[in-house]
């Protein structure tokens, strides 16, 4: 190192694991990047995309200014130019077609960005649409609807305690590419490891032989999408065989005696043949699962991504519940977040719960559920005549041609709109629509807090990151941005004063929240502003904080901007009954929306295989559908394979390496062969995110291996009914040589 040299601390923004970085600078450019060993949460941990961040920063299809669209080409705009060109363009979208004329959608990236996390619901507020959807429906809603159901808060979902646990059941996730997912778990390899090693075992269920899978004990095949099936096997068994034990929750839970009458057409030997396990199967993990002293049933997306993704996941915590390791050090237990978690807030114990339905879309009607609508819904409301049309969208860090089930029709259905604006870093498959794309800084210029994930966190600990680089001259927060659209569309124009807004805003909530003493809090939170106002906010008045002068010693901004490598606040204890919020303060173990909906899992229980089915996967080197630009991260052999299993490839007369048509009735797509024996038989695994051959955008590494797009693929009416969600797994497919 250089004289000039510096180092910062920066938690990773590209997956839930929230890995620690050590970055070493020099003259602003990035030198050198490793993990941080210091770091109280991570360890110094960190895989292969973390290099990433180096080319992200550096990568000149990176758009460091905001482009305008003029005769169809793009152009490059004054920020002021940009936010006069949406002054002129979206008001009178809303004066002639309304608030609803307006729709978004939130990507996933938002929620690794605390600017774009916290000022959103601000944007949502002034726009004042119901047409509001996001990555969630084509990932977790399910989950929040069920969690949300059974303990009050969509984001109260129990994660495994891995450090303290003897048997860990997974299914539909793959920790060891993923890094983890509503479970922040950074290092889950030498967790597992770790678990191994002082005598317990990990037991994975997955339609392939995962990388998970071959660091567990056991691995079993499950047909996709009937992964209902076997967890009801497996909760029949613990009534059949009498293992059932509520331990401490006995006191705490609501409709326990619906559960074994609902269980009880479900027998292993009954399920056996439509999930495709056997029945002893189901039958020795309800046993071991019963057995152990500490153990968790952990799901992920490939249980939510399906037709009874809400059930599926509801049953995952019955089936902690049932065998006493809800709550329990070594179970599936609730982390308590320093900031931000709704399961912190108001009155311990007891809350609203949450509704789902309290309005519906307009062509599909489908429910509502946590003020959203199914991004699978997006389309129709865009491309369907009548009252209520969807005539402007805004975008923001989303991808949806590429990550949403028929990218194609939703593609077209963008050039139809009057007005689009994307929140976007990338001209990409979907920013090549907006008519206006205004570009947030690189995460290295960019304060952070982990907003959501810190929520999901497997230890409790609080780390903050300021900006490692400076930004360029009139590079606006992100947070900025989307006050200044907010301003826009309530006919304040492109020049509203944007701290008076802010300060108005917060004052308001403040107002709500805390009464006559709001004045006060503005005044010890000055002079802060934005994202960092709102953080030092949630940190004083949270679990932890200093609760503004009455717990000296609690934590605020300053005391986390102090600790580069954060702070430990110890692992998860139990939290029961005080993390509840339903209006019963009990456990609803059986939500009448879930015991209703096994009429329609009764109904499916005879449904035949088809000869093939589709399912997705995830990649070490890369993060859905917005990394195949980054030249460190896209060498090496190519990944966009169609894995099948031998047999398959000899009935279908496939070959490893050459090309294959699969098609689902009209939609056709063209991927490469990759023939491998950790695939089950019937199934073929492709993974979601490429597909970067459409025409105007700016992605050069990207373009030059684009990959199939799996999502061309899939139907956009596929969806789970309770939460919207869409169905991305098992989807029936034909294959054959091209
Ligand atoms: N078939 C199938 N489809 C899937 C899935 C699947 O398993 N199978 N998985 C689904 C899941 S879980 C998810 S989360 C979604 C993800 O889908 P999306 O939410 O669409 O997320 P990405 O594909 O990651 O695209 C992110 C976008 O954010 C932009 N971006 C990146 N960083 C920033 C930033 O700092 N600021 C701004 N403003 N923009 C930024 C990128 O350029 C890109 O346009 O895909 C889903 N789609
Ligand atoms: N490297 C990398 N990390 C990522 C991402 C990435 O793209 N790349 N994406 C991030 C995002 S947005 C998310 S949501 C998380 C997701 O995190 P995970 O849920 O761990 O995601 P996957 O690796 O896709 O694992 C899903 C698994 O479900 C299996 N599966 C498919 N269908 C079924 C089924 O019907 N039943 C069962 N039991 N299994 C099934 C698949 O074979 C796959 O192994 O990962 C995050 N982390
Ligand atoms: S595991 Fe996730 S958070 Fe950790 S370094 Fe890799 S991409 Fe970053
Ligand atoms: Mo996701």
């Amino acid at each position: 190192m250089t004289e000039q040299a510096t180092t910062a601390y920066r938690i990773c923004p590209f997956c839930e694991a929230c890995c620690g970085l050590e970055i070493d600078v020099e003259q602003q450019r990035v030198v050198r990047i490793r993990g941080d060993a210091r770091d109280v949460f991570s360890a110094g941990f960190l895989c292969p995309k973390a290099i990433g961040l180096k080319d992200l920063h550096d990568d000149p299809d990176r758009l460091r200014t905001p482009l305008i669209k003029r005769d169809g080409q793009f152009v490059e705009a004054s920020w002021d130019e940009a936010y006069a060109e949406i002054a002129r363009r979206l008001p009178p979208v809303i004066a002639a077609g309304g608030a609803n004329a307006v729709a978004t959608v939130l990507g996933n990236p938002t929620s690794h960005k605390m600017s774009l996390m916290l000022y959103f619901p601000r944007l949502a507020r002034a726009l004042g649409t119901r047409n509001m959807f996001s990555a969630s429906s084509v990932d977790q809603v399910p989950k929040m609807l069920s969690v949300g159901l059974m303990f009050g808060s969509w984001l109260s979902v129990p994660v495994p305690d891995i450090e303290r646990c003897d048997f860990l059941l997974i299914l539909g996730a793959n920790p060891m590419v993923s890094n983890g997912s509503l479970w922040t778990v950074p290092d889950f390899r030498g967790k597992a490891k770790a678990l191994r090693a002082r005598g317990g075992k990990i037991v994975v269920i997955d339609p392939r032989r995962t990388e998970t899978a071959d660091v567990a004990d056991t691995h079993h095949f499950i047909r996709p999408g009937a992964d209902v099936f076997f967890l009801l096997g497996i909760a029949h068994t613990l009534f059949d065989e009498q293992l059932v034990r509520l331990g401490r929750l006995a006191d705490h839970v609501a409709g326990f005696d619906q559960l074994e009458q609902a269980f009880a057409p479900y027998s292993p030997e009954r399920v056996a043949a439509r999930c495709a396990i056997p029945a002893s199967v189901m039958r020795e993990l309800a046993r071991s699962l019963a057995g152990a002293e500490r153990a968790a049933v952990y799901g992920r997306i490939g249980t939510c991504t399906q037709q009874f993704g809400t059930v599926t996941s509801w049953l995952i915590d019955v089936l902690n519940v049932l065998t006493g390791h809800l709550d329990e050090a070594g179970g599936a237990m609730f982390p308590k977040a320093a900031a931000f978690a709704a399961n912190t807030r108001g009155k311990p114990g007891v809350g609203r719960g949450v509704v789902t339905g309290r309005y519906a879309s307009r062509v599909s009607a489908a429910p509502e559920v946590g003020g959203e609508l199914p991004l699978t819904c997006l389309a129709e409301e865009i491309d369907t005549p009548g009252a209520g049309q969807v005539r402007a969208l805004i975008t923001v860090a989303a991808n949806p041609v590429l990550s949403a089930p028929n990218g194609p029709r939703l593609a077209r259905a963008l050039e139809q709109l009057d007005f689009m604006v994307s929140l976007d870093i990338y001209l990409n498959e979907t920013s090549r629509h907006a008519d206006v794309i205004l570009p947030g800084p690189s995460p290295l210029e960019d304060p952070h807090y982990d907003v959501s994930f810190t929520q999901f966190s497997h230890r409790n600990h609080a780390r903050y990151s300021p900006a490692v680089l400076a930004r360029a001259d009139g590079q606006p927060d992100e947070w900025q941005s989307m006050l200044r659209i907010g301003a826009i569309a309530k006919g304040l124009g492109a020049h509203a004063d944007l701290d008076a807004l802010d300060d108005a805003a917060l004052e308001d909530d403040l107002k709500r929240s805390a009464g006559d003493a709001a004045g006060q809090l503005m005044a010890a939170l000055a002079p802060l502003r934005g994202a960092e106002r709102m953080l030092d906010l949630a940190l004083r008045s949270g679990p932890y904080g200093d609760q503004f002068g009455r717990n000296p010693g609690g934590l605020t901004l300053a005391a986390i901007q102090a600790a580069p490598s954060g702070i430990d606040l110890g692992p998860m204890a139990p939290r029961i009954p005080e993390v509840l919020r339903t209006p019963s303060g009990k456990i609803e173990l059986a939500p009448p929306m879930l015991l209703d909906d096994l009429a329609r899992v009764a109904a499916d229980l005879a449904a035949p295989a088809p000869d093939m089915v589709i399912i997705g996967r995830r990649q070490l080197r890369s993060n859905n559908s917005w990394m195949h630009n980054l030249p460190v991260l896209a060498k090496g052999a190519f990944r966009c394979t169609a894995l099948v299993h031998p047999d398959d490839a000899l009935r279908l007369g496939l070959t490893d390496g050459a090309m294959a048509a699969i098609s689902n009735g009209e939609r056709r797509i063209e991927a490469q062969v990759e023939v491998s024996a950790e695939m089950m038989p019937g199934v073929v695994s492709l993974p979601h995110g490429w597909g970067h051959n459409l025409p105007g955008t700016r992605l050069h590494v990207a373009a030059e291996r684009p990959g199939a797009n799996l999502n061309a693929l899939l139907d956009e009416n596929l969806r789970d009914p309770l939460s919207g969600n869409a169905v991305l797994s098992g989807v029936a497919v034909e294959m054959g040589p091209l």
